[in-house]
């Protein structure tokens, strides 16, 4: 399929080292996907469910050792240790591959090797990287085939350049003593293991547009960022774009996905989903930073999902969709999760293939089972999402699930002080009844698994960023929808209501709201949030606005300790952001 010499020898390299029994080309035609499907089911890998209900659906079951990413397995092999950081594992790089290359020798043989050509970013785009990942599993094919661009097109445009991301994915024998995956951002390499669960083979997702792209982001000047993107259309037909970071467990597809608002529909605003989990971001020709998802798919969590909680992302399940690990209902030949109504079904499988019977109190599905569903099915998919120029960029937010400390939203006071606000990003574990306060953990910019380089220069990148924005710099915030009552519950409803904040956050960008200065920046006022046809009331409101001196005391002396772990790398800005915010609050 092509004549590229970079991509032909190091096939020929791959094709050696794991000695497959045959070797296909993955072109991306319908016809080739449906023979791989077909080919899935005869051997047991994938299971068809009911045409009529779910069409173009299938259920996949991984091993039972294998069903969440490994971060304590996973590595950046960079040259030197110091570049990986304290927050990623590290390893030689000869010593990596020969590990590896001892794992994978011969791992084929009786197999088939998959060659996928893929895109991240539309095709030709100047966003688009270009990726060849080899894998012996047709579940990697095929969820590849609607996470990303795969096929023909995508040789074409890569043309003769040797400038694109190597991946080799061996299932070998599912074995966890041997799992590991790896990431060399030296040679665009990425190498995984002894897995066959998604966050950790679909090289595309996490290892690429995430690891490897954030240190190609450094070295080429643009980010690549652990945030879904979203537009907010007003009635004048106007759309506002936000780019959001959330550590997980805090919302992000739900956010991404969110609808307005009765009064807010009835008024004519629109919320349209360009992405749920990563953006890229370049400073465009006008100086505004722009982003696209490099993604073309979803991978999100099933359990939970519901036609209450986000009706786009299970309406986007309902066809040519791949489900993980969930419950078979052997019924009518369909899928159930914990969460996504209130009738587990009676005759069915759990997410392991065992009899299942609902009345034991066991869960049926994993609770990290998964759907992979086209993007182009989310009924809120923005019309700009094929789009290879991206869409311009007006507020970043960062956000994290705190029981008291973080207000419900404020804005940072310059861009410098925002990157400081990602810096020390942190979500807790979920708090009890009680209203007790959960385990904090710092988790900046949502990329602490993600971030293919040491942690501080990524900092330091940021702030680079921001000085080549200039006065075209997005305006920076930061959310909280996990405020706590003194029982333990939730204040803020969240959901759709979320847009009631969204909505100060671009007012803000327009300089069209109100907002007072407080320690930690920009706040509004509880009359700039607006309330109209919901059922919320102001002194809900002023308490969730609220900074508790004593408490962010207690958090500068956290983040003391968090950046003590990166030593003298830390950027002199975020240690003179961190001294001010100290001496504000004092
Ligand atoms: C994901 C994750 O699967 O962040 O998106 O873990
Ligand atoms: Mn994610």
């Amino acid at each position: 399929m092509t004549k590229n010499q970079s991509v032909l020898s190091w096939l020929e390299e791959q094709k050696n080292l794991v000695q497959p029994d045959r070797v296909v080309w993955i072109d991306g035609s319908q016809e080739q996907l449906e023979a791989l499907r077909a080919e899935a089911c005869e051997t047991g890998e994938m299971i068809k469910l009911n045409q009529e209900k779910l069409p173009g659906c299938y259920l996949h079951r991984t091993a039972v050792n294998d069903v969440a990413r490994v971060e304590h397995r996973t590595f950046i092999c960079s040259e030197k240790e110091e570049d990986a950081g304290p927050t990623n594992n590290w390893m030689e790089p000869a010593k990596a591959y020969k590990m590896l290359y001892d794992i994978a020798r011969g791992s084929y043989r009786g197999r088939t090797m998959y060659v996928i050509p893929y895109s991240m970013g539309p095709v030709g785009s100047p966003f688009a990287k270009y990726g060849i990942e080899v894998t012996d599993s047709i579940y990697v094919v095929l969820n590849m085939a609607i996470m990303t661009r795969i096929g023909k097109d995508v040789l074409e445009a890569l043309g003769d350049s040797a400038d694109w991301v190597r991946g080799l994915h061996c299932k070998c024998d599912i074995d966890e003593e041997k799992r590991y995956i790896c990431h060399f951002p030296q040679d665009n390499t990425i190498i995984s293991v002894n897995s066959g669960y998604g966050g950790n083979v679909l090289l595309g997702k996490k290892c690429f547009a995430l690891r490897i792209a954030s240190h190609l982001g450094r070295k080429e000047g643009w980010m690549a960022e652990h945030m879904l993107i979203l537009g907010i259309e007003n009635p004048q037909g106007e759309v506002k774009y936000i780019a959001a970071a959330f550590p997980s467990a805090c919302g992000k597809t739900n956010l991404a996905m969110l609808i307005p608002p009765e009064v807010y529909r009835k008024k004519g605003y629109k919320a349209w989903c360009v992405g749920d989990d990563i953006a890229w971001m370049r400073i465009g020709e006008d100086g505004r930073l722009w982003a696209v998802n490099p993604e073309n798919g979803f991978f999100g969590v099933a359990p939970g999902t519901n036609m209450k909680s986000n009706p786009n992302a299970l309406i986007s399940t309902m066809k040519d969709s791949i489900f993980t690990n969930v419950v078979h209902n052997l019924d009518d030949n369909t899928v159930w999760w914990e969460g996504l109504d209130d009738n587990p079904p009676k005759n069915a499988l759990n997410w392991k293939g065992e009899k299942w019977d609902y009345t034991d109190g066991s869960k049926g599905a994993h609770p990290n089972s998964r759907f992979t569903s086209p993007a182009k099915n989310c009924p809120c998919i923005s019309p700009e999402f094929d789009s290879g120029k991206g869409v311009p960029i007006d507020a970043i937010v960062f956000g994290g699930r705190r029981a008291k400390t973080a207000p419900l939203v404020y804005q940072s006071l310059d861009w410098n002080h925002g990157v400081f606000v990602g810096s020390i990003m942190a979500s807790e574990t979920t708090a009890a009844a009680t209203g007790a306060v959960g385990v904090v953990r710092r988790d900046p910019m949502a990329m602490l698994p993600f971030c293919g380089y040491h942690m501080a220069d990524y900092w330091a990148h940021w702030l680079e960023m921001g000085e080549k924005l200039g006065d075209k710099a997005p305006k920076i915030f930061n959310v909280n929808w996990f405020r706590l009552d003194d029982n333990g519950k939730f204040i803020w409803p969240g959901f759709g209501e979320n847009l009631r904040v969204l909505e100060w956050i671009i007012n803000r960008c327009e300089g069209k709201a109100d907002a007072v200065e407080a320690p930690i920046g920009y706040l509004p006022k509880p009359d700039d949030i607006n309330l109209e046809g919901f059922d919320f009331s102001v002194d809900a409101l002023e308490s969730i606005l609220e900074v508790d001196r004593d408490l962010w005391l207690q958090e500068i002396k956290d983040i003391e300790e968090f950046y003590k772990k990166f030593g003298n790398k830390v950027p002199a800005e975020l240690k003179k952001q961190l001294e001010i915010l100290k001496a504000k609050l004092s």
